[in-house]
């Protein structure tokens, strides 16, 4: 006995309802048949180049997730302040992946994109909706790649949009995308990499199709009425190139190799002068040290350089306006630490100044039970303010500095003094420091 379909059946048959054919006079230029000819194309490749990106893209998107939480805290961010370069390596990882997938997202569409120009261009709704997929995620994952290497560049102007929020946001589409695109591709990514040839007789498939080519038993076994593509001739390996599919996969890990050998010295000191690429030199710089952005930029010169300036302590025991002379009053305390730019550029360098948890001692907290608002002389610019919260307050290498390599501070590092902490991404370091305001908890 039959049971009538129930809703189920009935949309999936809705779904996989044959649309009019499309004209045939259209299919012109790519749409011929015959136009891709590569005997490299396979699922198989496709299949390898996919693995490799979606591990990239995880890895680039936990470490994103990191970064971000730590500047945009939620009530349950914790972020421990050694050790001292935790961030710097969980950010340097994140550039350098995301650097790392431009060559592979290259290599991985140029696999599949004979797929954009299938005849018919939607077979029925079900095939339109899987395309449309595709689109969302080429788009989101190509949009991460530019912002993220015009924001590595600090070219901000083709991007109307702020790009923190956009790159975040889009890496969440472009997770959802992939992790969608995976479940449905697994059958065929398991099927391409089982087999053990990899010659196949479908070079366009590239991926995208179920594999109707009828040489394998889930082929076979598949209940879904296959959807035959016309049929690819079968090629010989390219006697122009020789190049194998083994032969290919090497040359995008040799390319993946050379852009990371040609940027990540920005971070890993030993290799900054095989960088090419890098937009910073960890050592180029006033002192010794980068600068993203300036003291004129930041419209701060004629504040900074004023003798009236004073820096406002507010605490629980009230509030002191204190100059230069009486921060360098203080014990004096030297440390080693990075600056560790968002956008991948790292650089060591030695600090003096005043404990934070001394000052906010003074003020009447206590380190343990207060977090410090930070505000600079800038009147405006995004960070002019953070937030030092207990692990970084209480951390006695986190400092008030008022010098830098064993010299005062350079106007452009934050002359009159500005604040160093352990394992915390540049832009909250914050620089020519006007107040600091104690909290209690
Ligand atoms: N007041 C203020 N502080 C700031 C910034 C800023 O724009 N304004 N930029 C931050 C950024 S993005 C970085 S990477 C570090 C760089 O410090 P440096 O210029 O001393 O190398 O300063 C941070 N401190
Ligand atoms: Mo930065």
């Amino acid at each position: 006995m039959t049971a009538a379909p129930g809703p189920t059946e009935r949309l999936a048959a809705l779904l996989r309802r044959s649309l009019p054919p499309a004209p045939d006079r259209l299919r012109r230029g790519p749409w011929r048949a015959g136009t891709f000819t590569s005997p490299l194309r396979s699922t198989r490749l496709t299949a390898q180049l996919g693995i490799a990106l979606a591990l990239a893209f995880l890895t680039c998107f936990l470490t994103g997730l990191i970064s971000h939480f730590i500047q945009h805290p939620a009530w349950w961010t914790y972020w421990p302040s050694r050790p001292v370069s935790l961030y710097r390596v969980t950010q340097g990882i994140h550039v350098a992946t995301g650097l790392a997938i431009i060559p592979m997202l290259g290599a991985k569409l140029w696999s599949v994109y004979p797929r954009l120009f299938t005849w018919p261009p939607v077979r029925d709704p079900a095939h339109a909706i899987e395309r449309a997929s595709i689109a969302v995620l080429v788009s989101a994952a190509l949009f991460q790649v530019v912002t993220g290497l015009l924001d590595v560049a600090l070219w901000y102007a083709p991007m109307p949009f702020f790009f923190t929020a956009a790159h975040y946001w889009t890496a969440w589409l472009a997770v959802g995308a992939i992790v969608t695109h995976i479940g449905v591709k697994l059958p065929l990514i398991r099927a391409a990499l089982a087999r053990r040839t990899g010659l196949t007789s479908r070079p366009e498939a590239g991926g995208d199709a179920p594999d109707a080519g009828g040489d394998t038993p889930e082929a076979g076994a598949d209940a879904r009425p296959a959807v035959v593509d016309e049929p690819i001739p079968l090629v010989a390996p390219n006697p122009a190139t020789g190049l194998t599919r083994r032969g290919l996969l090497t040359a995008a890990g040799a390319a993946v190799a050379a852009v990371t050998l040609a940027t990540v010295g920005q971070t890993v000191r030993p290799l900054s002068r095989v960088s090419v690429l890098a937009p910073r030199r960890p050592d180029i710089g006033p002192q010794g040290l980068p600068v993203n952005k300036s003291a004129v930029s930041a419209g701060v010169v004629h504040l900074a350089r004023d003798p009236a300036y004073r820096l406002d302590v507010a605490g629980p025991a009230g509030s002191v306006r204190l100059t230069v002379a009486d921060l360098a009053a203080f014990p004096q305390h030297t440390v080693s630490l990075p600056i560790t730019c968002v956008e991948g550029w790292s650089a060591a360098a030695r600090w003096t100044g005043v404990r934070l948890r001394d000052l906010v001692a003074y003020a009447g907290g206590d380190a343990d039970r207060t977090r410090v608002h930070a505000r600079s002389l800038q009147t405006s610019g995004r960070y002019r303010l953070s937030t030092i919260e207990p692990p970084h307050l209480g951390d006695p290498l986190t400092l008030i500095a008022l010098r830098l390599n064993g010299a005062t501070l350079h106007i452009d590092h934050g002359y009159p003094c500005r604040l160093i902490a352990p394992s915390r991404p540049g832009v909250l370091q914050t620089k020519w420091l006007a107040a600091l305001t104690v909290e209690e908890l």
